[in-house]
């Protein structure tokens, strides 16, 4: 992978990402609740599964919490100004449901409902786009003891919660999504055991999967019934699965993947049913009549969060994946042309079922960045996010009515298991001094978005 140093965007780079310069793209950054917030005992919050997970010894590296994390809950009016700073549109953040709901059911808590209240006005101060999701993982965990996302009462519950916030936000805001990465929940928490809630029981994960697309379905059913204005949507990790040769066990083995990554949850929602074929690696479903209805609800958009591809080899000893453009600080390959490829593949597989406008929710790059002298040269970050706004910009090109970009992430936060070893930020956090500092990422995303809207992009 090339890396630039420069801060300045390239004349002929401007020219090939002039798709974005349109003034209906947005241009965002991205975080979660329990990655920045902190304040994890204060202002009424109650406990989630993160923080019982994350305080279990042994399950996150370095034994990190997200107790402090950036310290955002104190800090939240700095971090608005430091994102306007950045001449972004939009900003992307989730609401911890145990801040504004402290058992998942039952008694609100203003405080922490105030709290999300004033972050929206102050983003609307600074002309700043607000686009909340409702659940980025962290479950009260009052909700966890009574069986979690594997019973179906928490899908009731969510309900209840996101007709709440979208009665209290969504005339203000510009999106809401249900879910962030409903994949990740359903399977790293509860079939790896990776995440929280930590278990290990690939039934319960099928179950679990259901159970949040249920509440999703149910979520927009009940805002929609009470009028909410915001544009309503969920947000799904994907990337395209490719097999390392022509053999059929490596192609069988990337429609596995496909199936088990992408289809499990496009299909329910785009066409109100299972992938005929996942019977083979899926355990047996509770499925109520009505729920797949339920689930396939219009969407008004849809987001999509891209980090890499899916390398699929059958061999043993595995063929390795090519890793042309090199490989990020967790270790995953760089592959920008996935994401194009990505976006075409949802424009030809749902565009007639339905496919609403596209956002790229996430996007971004984990390095070991270091301050010196007040200043973190990160060239690597700007060429991944050069190469991958030049693939969104393609598709748009090649019709793909895809509306924004958000990097993730904003700054520097606590990156689940990895704890805070693992950098994915456009701006430098300290965590002994909570100072922000800007990564030369940062500046050139500005001067990026700030020359395309100046008009440098039309060639
Ligand atoms: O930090 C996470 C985020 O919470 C969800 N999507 C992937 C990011 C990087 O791992």
């Amino acid at each position: 992978m090339k890396s630039i140093s420069c801060t300045t965007p390239q004349a002929a780079d401007l020219t090939s990402l002039a798709a974005l310069a349109d003034p209906a793209f947005s241009f965002g950054v991205a975080t979660a609740a329990y990655q920045i917030e902190g304040g994890a005992t204060e202002g009424g919050r109650g406990p989630s599964i993160w923080d019982h997970f994350s305080h279990t010894p042994g399950k996150t590296v370095n034994g990190d919490t997200g107790d402090v994390a950036c310290d955002h809950f104190h800090r939240w009016r700095e971090d608005l100004d430091l994102i306007a700073g950045l001449g972004v549109d939009a900003y992307r953040f989730s609401i911890a449901w145990p801040r504004v709901q402290p058992a998942g059911q039952g008694a609100w808590n203003p405080e922490g409902i105030g709290f999300y209240d004033r972050l929206v006005d102050g983003l609307l101060e600074r002309g700043i786009q607000p686009h909340v999701t409702l659940y980025h993982w962290d479950l009260p965990q009052a909700l966890q003891e009574l069986g979690g996302w594997g019973v179906r009462d928490t899908a009731h519950h969510f309900a209840r919660y996101a007709e709440k916030m979208g009665r209290l936000l969504g005339d203000r805001v510009s999106s809401i999504a249900t879910h962030n990465e409903p994949w990740c929940t359903a399977f790293l928490g509860h079939q790896l055991g990776k995440f929280a809630p930590g278990l290990q029981d690939w039934a319960l994960a099928t179950q679990v999967a259901h159970h949040l697309l249920l509440s999703h379905g149910l979520a927009l059913q009940a805002m929609r019934a009470d009028g909410v204005r915001a544009p309503l949507g969920i947000v799904l990790n994907q990337s395209p699965a490719h097999a390392a040769t022509d053999s059929a066990a490596d192609q069988a083995a990337a429609a596995s993947a496909r199936r088990g990554f992408v289809d499990w949850f496009m299909d329910p929602i785009f066409k109100g049913c299972y992938p005929e074929d996942a019977g083979e690696q899926r355990a047996p479903l509770q499925v109520a009549p009505g729920d797949m209805a339920c689930i396939q609800q219009p969407l008004d958009f849809l987001g999509l969060n891209y980090y890499t591809r899916i390398w699929c080899s059958a061999a043993q000893p595995p063929v390795p994946a090519p890793c042309v453009e090199g490989v990020n600080d967790m270790g995953w390959e760089i592959h920008p042309q996935g994401l194009e490829e990505l976006l075409l593949d949802n424009q030809r597989r749902y565009g007639h079922l339905g496919l609403p406008p596209l956002h790229i929710t996430e996007n971004g790059m984990p390095e070991a960045d270091v301050l010196q002298d007040g200043a973190i040269h990160d060239p690597r970050r700007i060429e991944y996010v050069r190469s991958h706004l030049l693939a969104v910009a393609r598709a748009r090109s090649q019709g793909v009515d895809v509306r924004s970009y958000f990097y993730w992430s904003l700054m520097d936060n606590y990156e689940w298991d990895s704890g805070y070893a693992k950098r994915f930020g456009i701006v430098h956090v300290d965590y002994a001094t909570q100072t922000r500092t800007l990564k030369d990422s940062a500046h050139w995303y500005r001067n990026t978005i700030a020359a395309l809207r100046a008009g440098s992009g039309h060639g």
